[in-house]
């Protein structure tokens, strides 16, 4: 834990959320600001700050992250549809929390390219 990360502290418990999911290794929660009728953070446990920060150690987890994403869309009754899986790297990717995390997007039509 990083005790300034804000995820941690959500993960933690300090600071509330809407969690909707758990298991050893991911919370995922609803985002404030949802850009999308369906909108979750898929937020890995462990502190990695970012994309570039992620070793071969994490190659089980990211894919965990996936297998999530696909069982949490599924279970919300958009999969079919579609959905989107966004992780925002640094400034100019958009990140705004230093704390490795992945949107997941559904319930509406999305459009390329992004913002
Ligand atoms: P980003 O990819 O780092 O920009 O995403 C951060 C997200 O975290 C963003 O969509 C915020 O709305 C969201 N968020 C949140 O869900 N809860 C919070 O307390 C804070 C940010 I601060």
């Amino acid at each position: 834990m990083s005790t300034d990360c804000l995820f941690c502290k959500i993960i933690a418990g300090e600071i509330p959320a809407t969690v909707i999911y758990e298991d050893t290794l991911l919370l995922v929660f609803r985002d404030i600001n949802p850009q999308a009728p369906h909108h979750f953070l898929i937020v890995p446990k462990k502190h990695i700050a970012t994309t570039l920060d992620l070793t071969a150690e994490d190659n089980e987890l990211v894919g965990h992250v996936y297998q999530i994403a696909g069982k949490i869309a599924r279970d919300s009754g958009f999969a079919a549809d579609g959905f989107r899986v966004v992780n925002n790297c640094n400034d100019a990717g958009g990140q705004t929390v230093g704390h490795i995390h992945f949107h997941l997007l559904g319930g509406r039509n999305m459009t390329w390219p992004p913002g």
